[in-house]
């Protein structure tokens, strides 16, 4: 079949369009429960979309998914969903799934088989193996997300391997690292079962972390108290449920919680014992910028903080002095338990190592840590974001189990797991997100250097910052070629060279890992739609394509491929065949040999089958002396975590002063990367909305979910909009320095932008409001700032 490239765009574009409109074409499942039929076979897989990483149960029957339900076994969530939870079963079956690779030639695209489009593959990365990357998920699976690792770093010496995380919790993880000198929170959810007062940071969970958020919520219907503090840049949903809402700037939090810490020493109001036993002091190294700083005395750190008073603060943040007394009077109170809850507000920002550390410090100043209840909980927006980037390493400069590029001993350690030749793994970290789009949309006779990008589970076509520079500039390019595994056609699929059909959640074996170190497991239960297959399977293909054709890097030291499987008689499965795949688990093999690597940083991981039976668990499983398998709900804390030694309380052993300390972190105000001027005056944030799964790409094929949300708007405040006689509803122009795009206002609607602000959600492939959002990274963790960009709007 030939089609053309133009009218194919357009008629998937279309069709996704329709369905949306009519409401057919998609499917819609009901709602059932288990008793309600009996040919129906149920099985448990976690959710497809959050990091909250609640369990369903899938009702199966004839071969399709016809029935989901809230799982009551999970711990998680406790039978609850949110409306996406409850739809998720339809995601699968838009009427426009992809389901043949195409080839792009010219302006057509052309249905190939399997076997061209391997070939396709191997000959780009044996023309020029360096050139080739791998852009990646946090909704690959653990396997998925593993196999590409051991694909690049091992198989091809190649570390430009990145996932779109970095646009998430790249921040995140550079704070923890500086503070605890380990990745991921030491707490869980079930310091939201015991604080007394939940603060938000820029946080609404309300909407993007809906059963967590209910979970807290429930609390007060069984009458218990809570207190909530929404410290926010918009009255959001969640802001309706807070008894204290404290509006702040584009980086007022960072003042914030200085002026928290200010209060703190400046009223001998800090916890003393906490902070002699268990912590240093750090401030940023301006000699020799790095992640570890240099080390300060107390006294330094006191007088740092000395400018941070209440009404200075106030200043920078916009929030009254009185608010940041009262914060610091409760950070002050050892008889209550706080949690501090934050996601994107925190990390998508050029200040993000830098208030991740600020926020970890004021916990650790105070003394609220390690206790149930008392927790900095940073929370992550995928499935997976944890399991397979934090974890699995999937970043360009990291390797599995918590190990780094840059370090010799941690490559030696990689090889000896993957049995490689000495001297394989590339010392150099590889390109990190932003950078290799850039590469990637730079001809190469101007330098760029990425000439091939294989992207799976994700759609930077819709997502990436600066889209004009970052992504449609490839257009045109004839030297650079896009490789696009998904499962619909999406903005990325648009400029793609060659299109993979995926099979996605249930249609495969599955391994991720949530927001609390949960590791959560489930089995394929239907088939994918025509010729879509795994992406683990796609990765072991091209891989032993490469094999085959003799490429060295695809063998181990022994001359045995990457990826060999042995069945029970010791002999190899041909899994790389598709109707062989499902031969073995493969799922189970990867894990098992990943497995290993995390317990180098006492992440340990309990056998595949132990997850089988479990509805997660959270690491390190560490296996007791009955044989039972244990998880850890607090980290760092004695006689919860195994690996604190008796008698010391709390210890945290990966501390980066290496005396089992945690550092507690100065960094001064900064303000926001782009801020309103006389010509762009207002400043915009993006974000998503509670219908909607990020692009929408699934989503938006589920009928109840579009109808319930159709399409992007922009959040106005009344004032700006009188100011420019723009009424609700009006279709207005909304510019900055990078774009320019229409949509509609919308006064007084589901969030409230004070003066001065507004906000676009980027769930809308007709409206990409990516092409106006900066590209501005934070200069540790290279993550950008979505939430920070000046715009101004008119009228149209
Ligand atoms: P998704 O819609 O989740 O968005 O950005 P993306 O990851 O780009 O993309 C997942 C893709 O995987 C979809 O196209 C889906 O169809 C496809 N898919 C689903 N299942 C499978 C499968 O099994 N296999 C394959 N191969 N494909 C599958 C998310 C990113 O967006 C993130 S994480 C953040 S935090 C950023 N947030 C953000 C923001 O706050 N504001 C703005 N303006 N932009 C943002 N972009 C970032
Ligand atoms: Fe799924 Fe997240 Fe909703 Fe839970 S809260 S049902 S994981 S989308
Ligand atoms: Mo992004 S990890 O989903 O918030």
């Amino acid at each position: 079949m030939q089609q053309d490239r133009r009218s194919f765009i357009r008629s998937t574009a279309m069709s996704a369009a329709t369905a949306i409109a009519s409401g057919t074409g998609a499917f819609s499942l009901p709602i059932l429960n288990a008793a309600e039929t009996s040919s129906v076979e149920w099985n448990k897989a976690p959710c497809r979309f959050c990091g909250t990483g609640c369990h369903v149960q899938v009702g199966v029957e004839n071969g399709k998914v016809v029935a989901v339900a809230g799982d009551k076994d999970a711990e998680v969530n406790k039978g609850l969903l949110c409306v996406k939870g409850y739809h998720v079963g339809s995601a699968l079956y838009g009427k426009d799934r992809l389901t043949q690779p195409l080839l792009r030639r010219g302006d057509k695209y052309e249905e190939i088989t399997w076997d061209q489009a391997l070939d396709v593959i191997a000959d780009r990365i044996e023309g020029a193996p360096e050139r080739f990357a791998f852009y990646g998920s946090g909704q690959w699976t653990i396997p998925e997300g593993y196999a590409a690792q051991k694909f690049m770093k091992g198989g091809l010496a190649n570390n430009h391997i990145d996932p779109n995380a970095r646009l998430c919790m790249a921040s995140a993880v550079t704070g923890f690292l500086a503070t605890y000198g380990v990745d991921e929170p030491a707490g869980c959810y079930d310091d939201l079962d015991r604080c007394d007062v939940l603060i938000m940071w820029g946080n609404n969970p309300a909407e993007m972390h809906p059963v967590l958020f209910s979970r807290v919520i429930d609390r007060r219907s069984r009458g218990e108290k809570i207190e909530l503090i929404d410290i926010g840049t918009r009255r959001t949903r969640t802001t309706e449920q807070c008894q204290h809402y404290l509006e702040m700037k584009g980086h007022g939090d960072v003042a914030i919680a200085l002026g928290i810490a200010h209060l703190l020493i400046k009223n001998d109001a800090y916890d003393h014992q906490f902070v002699e036993s268990f912590c240093n002091f750090k401030s940023p190294d301006p000699e020799n910028p790095n992640l570890h700083g240099k080390s300060i005395s107390f006294e330094e750190y006191k007088q740092s903080l000395e400018p941070y008073t209440p009404e200075y603060v106030e200043e920078l943040s916009g929030v009254p002095a009185e608010k940041i007394r009262m914060l610091a009077d409760l950070f002050a109170n050892p008889d209550i338990r706080i949690t501090s809850l934050w996601c994107m507000g925190m990390n998508q920002h050029t200040m993000g190592t830098a208030i991740n550390s600020l926020v970890h410090g004021v916990h650790l100043l105070s003394g609220h840590f390690g206790k149930p209840g008392d927790a900095p909980t940073s929370l992550t927006g995928q499935p997976s974001a944890c399991g397979t980037v934090r974890e699995v390493g999937t970043l360009a400069h990291a390797l599995p189990g918590g190990r780094v590029v840059a370090n010799p001993e941690h490559r030696q350690q990689c090889e000896a797991f993957w049995n490689l030749p000495a001297g394989t793994i590339n010392p150099q970290p590889g390109y990190h997100t932003v950078e290799m789009w850039e590469q990637f949309c730079t001809p190469s006779d101007e330098g760029g250097d990425i000439d091939t990008i294989w992207v799976q589970v994700t759609n930077p076509g819709q997502t990436l910052p600066n889209l004009r520079k970052l992504f449609n500039a490839k257009e045109g390019l004839e030297d650079k070629f896009l490789i696009v595994s998904d499962v619909y056609p999406t903005a990325t699929t648009r400029l793609a060279d060659l299109i993979l059909p995926s099979a996605m959640w249930v249609e495969k074996n599955g391994v991720v890992g949530n927001s609390e170190r949960r590791t959560q497991q489930w089995f394929k239960m239907v088939e994918p739609p025509g010729d879509a297959r795994d992406d683990t399977w796609q990765t072991l293909a091209v891989a032993r394509r490469l094999f085959d054709r003799g490429y060295a890097g695809m063998s181990d030291k022994d001359g045995r491929f990457l990826f060999e499987v042995v069945d029970e008689t010791g002999s190899p499965v041909p899994a790389w065949q598709w109707e062989h795949y499902y031969d073995v688990n493969f799922d189970k093999h990867l894990f098992e040999e990943y497995r290993q690597f995390s317990r180098l940083k006492h992440k340990d991981l309990a056998p595949y089958d132990e997850y089988v039976k479990a509805r997660g668990m959270r690491w390190p499983v560490v296996e007791q002396p009955d044989g039972n398998w244990e998880e850890t709900r607090f980290r760092f804390v004695e006689k919860d975590d195994p690996y604190v030694k008796a008698g010391t309380g709390i210890q945290f052993y990966h501390s980066s002063t290496k005396d089992d300390r945690a550092q507690l972190w100065f960094h001064p105000y900064e303000p926001p990367a782009e801020v309103p001027d006389e010509t762009y005056p207002l400043m915009m944030t993006t974000g998503r909305v509670l219908e909607h799964w990020h692009s929408g790409s699934m989503t938006r094929r589920i009928p109840e979910l579009s109808r319930a949300m159709p399409s992007a708007y922009v959040e106005m405040n009344p004032d700006d909009a009188r100011d420019r006689d723009i009424r609700n509803g009006d279709l207005v122009s909304i510019r900055s320095r990078r774009g320019e795009l229409q949509l509609q206002a919308w006064l007084n609607g589901r969030g409230r932008p004070p003066r001065g602000t507004v906000f676009v959600p980027f769930f809308d492939e007709t409206l990409l409001i990516n092409e106006l959002t900066l590209d501005a990274v934070d200069p540790f963790s290279k993550q950008p700032d979505y939430k920070k960009s000046a715009v101004e709007i008119v009228k149209v």
